[in-house]
């Protein structure tokens, strides 16, 4: 039987992703976050089944639509909301945005706008653990399109050589911005490739975040254990726009209204009131997600800007003048 407390808990961690990416959302529309917001409503479940498993040593990469990774793996929301407000405080004092979250100090190693340039980052951070003798496992989130990109078959090529502790997780929404990834990849798609190159291929239901847990749980033992790498393919789906201010005319209606029959934060709620969690706990939590995040907007509105005299630290010198 499934552990209620557990999957409670899981619960939560997704409400609180939800009501920070609904309110990120509604900042950017109004102005007040600039730089693109790329919200991963209806794919919480896989962050925080996934998340559930690592240890706060563990590592993980992720890409453009990375806050659920980010608040799964322990990252603060404030922090996180100060840096899409670009205030100072924000996870990168404030210069990084959205696409540039990165906490070392929960081994959240960075978001990533360059599709797929994750893979190869985790594949590094695995490598040089291994060689450090630790028997940390880093974790790199992607997702389907990402799978057309060399750096791809790259990482998971020196991953399987080199028996790397790496679990990689792809999360297939069946899309790539406004394209359908099937019309423009060949062959049977990401879990196959996987194997093709060594890397056992597992896929699950990426909305039944008890069953993503099961399932990374498993792997993560095994790769701890010295296993190598290990291919997860989760099937989800974006419920909202691939930007905040993307309007989704690519997309019918009606698929979108079918999907979210199977949005994962309901189908969660109504397996816990299953093993008999009452409503009021369930509402309890909703509140309290609600409140965290309210309260992560309200401080970065009021927060200062980033001291002017640090422009020019924590970036990159690629040699242009100032
Ligand atoms: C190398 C590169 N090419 C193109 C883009 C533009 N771009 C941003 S997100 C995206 C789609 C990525 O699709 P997928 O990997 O499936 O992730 P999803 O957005 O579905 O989460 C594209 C093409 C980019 N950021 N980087
Ligand atoms: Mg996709």
């Amino acid at each position: 039987m499934r552990d209620s407390k557990r999957l409670a808990a899981q619960y939560l961690t997704m409400r609180r992703i939800r009501a920070f990416e609904d309110r990120a959302e509604t900042m950017a529309r109004d102005g007040k976050v600039t730089g693109a917001v790329h919200a991963s409503v209806g794919q919480e479940g896989i962050a925080v089944g996934v998340c559930a498993n690592l240890l706060p040593s563990d590592k993980i990469t992720t890409t453009h639509r990375g806050h659920g990774h980010c608040i799964a793996k322990g990252t603060s929301p404030r922090a996180m909301m100060l840096e899409l407000f670009g205030k100072a405080g924000g996870t990168s004092g404030g210069k990084g945005g959205s696409m540039h979250i990165a906490d070392f100090s929960v081994g959240m190693l960075g978001a990533n706008g360059v599709v797929a340039d994750g893979l190869p980052i985790a594949v590094g951070a695995a490598q040089g653990e291994k060689l450090l003798g630790r028997d940390t496992v880093v974790c790199c989130f992607f997702g389907d399109g990402a799978t057309n990109r060399g750096p791809f078959m790259e990482a998971l090529n020196w991953a399987a050589v080199y028996r790397l502790p790496v679990l990689f997780v792809c999360e297939n929404n069946s899309y790539a911005s406004t394209t359908r990834t099937e019309t423009v990849t060949a062959g049977p798609g990401p879990s196959a490739r996987a194997e093709s190159l060594g890397v056992p291929a597992f896929s699950v239901d990426g909305n039944d975040v008890a069953a993503v847990d099961e399932l990374a749980g498993r792997l993560v033992r095994e790769i701890r254990a010295g296993a190598g790498p290990k291919f997860i393919e989760a099937r989800t789906y974006r419920l909202h726009g691939h930007t905040a201010a993307d309007a989704g005319a690519y997309r019918d209606a009606r698929e979108v209204e079918e999907r979210w029959t199977s949005d994962p934060i309901a189908r969660c709620a109504a397996e816990l009131r299953r093993l008999g969690v009452p409503d009021s706990d369930i509402t309890a939590m909703d509140e309290a997600a609600e409140r965290e995040m309210a309260d992560a907007v309200a401080i970065a509105l009021a927060a200062p800007w980033p001291d002017p005299r640090t422009a020019f630290t924590d970036v990159q010198d690629v040699g242009a003048p100032v």
